[in-house]
């Protein structure tokens, strides 16, 4: 099977954050997803549909897998379980640990449960500071040069604070 590089957002408002980001870091490997680097972490105000809850803590990763692109999903979701996430509550709930799939190699995919890459990549502060932190060069499948987006983001908008090292 091909080996692919990805990268993942993690977040967490809910409880230990800081914790929580950290044991993702353990569990990913237990799922057949190595970590190559750790971005920073950043605390970022909500974006989205409930804007009423706590900031969150957020970081990105860079990771190797032989998992398929679904695959991949499952493990991010096992991953969230396994930090007590519940799948029943509305979207954007608060949440003590979210794995979002951001980029997976060059793939393109839209299928039921996955989109690649993630819809929302361009738009988001909070994926993209811990992102480009990564790899400053980094561009979609598109051409979108992910630097490029984030100096489009309006200045005021989507505060984001760069905190410390998470590994
Ligand atoms: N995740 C969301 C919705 N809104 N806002 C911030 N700042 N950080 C997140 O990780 C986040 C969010 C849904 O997954
Ligand atoms: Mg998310
Ligand atoms: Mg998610």
């Amino acid at each position: 099977m091909p080996e692919r590089t990805g990268y993942l957002g993690l977040g967490s408002n809910v409880g230990d954050s800081e914790g929580h980001l950290r044991a993702a870091l353990q569990l990913l490997p237990t799922h057949g997803v190595i970590v190559i680097a750790v971005s920073s972490t950043y605390v970022t105000e909500p974006v989205g549909e409930i804007l009423d809850q706590p900031d969150f803590l957020n970081a990105a990763v860079r990771v190797r897998t032989e998992l398929e692109p679904e695959e991949l999903l499952d493990a991010c979701k096992a991953v969230e379980a396994e930090r007590g996430r519940q799948f029943d509550l509305p979207r954007h709930s608060p949440r003590p640990l979210d794995v979002d799939l951001l980029l997976l190699d060059q793939i393109e995919l839209q299928t039921d449960r996955l989109t690649l890459p993630h819809p929302q990549v361009r738009n988001r502060r909070f994926v993209l500071a811990p992102l480009l932190e990564l790899d400053p060069g980094l561009t979609l499948p598109d051409g979108t040069v992910l630097a490029d987006a984030l100096a489009a983001l309006p200045e005021d908008e989507q505060r984001a604070e760069r905190r410390g090292p998470l590994a």
